[in-house]
């Protein structure tokens, strides 16, 4: 691993994300307050904090990385971002809980471990993803007062609630829920789009700008930075796309993915083909990393990296 005075600045993703995904997790941890009721608290704490990727929280901090001091890349002073980081990972959170339950996906398991309706109840879980949604926006404003502007505040958190309403992630459910059981080919291409657009990739473009916002970064900055964010979460979903149909045809030892995935919106097999839906992940990887041309390269290593990351994940 490298430090501000190696010319030969070698990145270590791995350790980096090991190393932001741990910060991240502790702030969450203080987070959520040990009040009464205390079973709310718990359910707060059951979802939010083991298990997933925190992609969000990291792309907020490494959107924020570029803007601060050079030595605080390799340091890891990440302080205005965190709170911000953490916000979005609740309402990711958020969403998730909601989405699990019984009305909407209805889905049992989440993170390798029972969805929270299922240990908690509906009723609870319902609340659990409000308390979360609200306690973002408390924890974010609060803890980042003295460290960052009340404009560059303001500025952030409506970028947040824009990103959650009827203009991001509540638009990307309503379509998707209107689309279910369609099949692929009747459904469209556009209307995939539209849900990938508003289901995923606005929060992890709300989180790269926000961490731009919360690090004093200027309006070109942040749409550079929006822009990048805008093609890694396509990419996120082009991937999660591919990853369903190679997952499912694995898990059925078929030839196609197509069967195996009916009634979902999914479409690589169904509609260009695997191998142009894995062109068009390569495509996006490469437009998002030339967004990062105009800063230093030391500095947006880790959006870089993350790019690459997210590229070849394979869960
Ligand atoms: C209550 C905030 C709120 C929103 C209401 C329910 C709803 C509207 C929207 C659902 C949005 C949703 C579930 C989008 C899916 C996004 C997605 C790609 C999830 C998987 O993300 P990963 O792979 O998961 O990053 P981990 O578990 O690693 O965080």
């Amino acid at each position: 691993e490298g430090t501000c005075n190696d010319l030969n600045f070698t990145f270590d993703f791995k350790s980096y994300m090991i190393r932001k995904a741990e910060s991240v997790n502790a702030a969450l941890d203080v987070s959520v307050p040990l009040l009464k009721p205390l079973t709310i608290q718990e359910a707060m704490r059951y979802s939010l904090l083991r298990g997933g990727k925190r992609v969000r929280p990291l792309l907020c901090i490494a959107a924020n990385t570029p803007l601060i001091a050079a030595c605080e890349l390799v340091g890891g002073d990440e302080a205005t971002a965190m709170s911000a980081a953490c916000a979005v990972e609740m309402i990711h959170v958020s969403s998730l809980i909601h989405d699990d339950l019984p009305c909407m996906d209805n889905a049992d398991v989440r993170r390798g471990k029972p969805t929270n309706h299922k240990v908690f109840g509906e009723g609870l879980a319902v609340l659990t993803g409000d308390a979360l949604l609200a306690l973002a926006f408390e924890n974010m404003t609060v803890v980042s007062s003295g460290l960052v502007s009340p404009e560059r505040t303001v500025r952030a958190v409506i970028e947040l609630a824009k990103t959650i309403g009827t203009k991001g992630l509540v638009a990307g459910q309503v379509i998707d829920l209107s689309s279910e059981g369609l099949n692929p080919e009747v459904a469209g291409i556009e209307r995939l789009e539209f849900i990938h657009l508003h289901k995923t990739a606005a929060l992890l473009e709300a989180a790269a700008v926000i961490g731009v916002i919360m690090g004093g970064g200027t309006d070109e900055e942040m749409e550079k930075l929006r822009k990048y964010a805008r093609c890694i979460g396509l990419l996120f979903q082009v991937v999660d796309d591919i990853l369903d149909v190679t997952k499912s045809t694995e898990e059925l030892g078929k030839s196609t993915g197509k069967d195996a995935i009916a009634g979902k919106l999914t479409y690589p097999e169904a509609l260009l083909g695997l191998e142009k839906w894995r062109e068009l992940a390569e495509k996006l990887s490469r437009k998002a990393k030339e967004q990062l041309l105009g800063f230093d390269s030391d500095k947006v290593a880790p959006l870089v990296a993350l790019a690459s990351y997210i590229a070849s994940r394979n869960n």
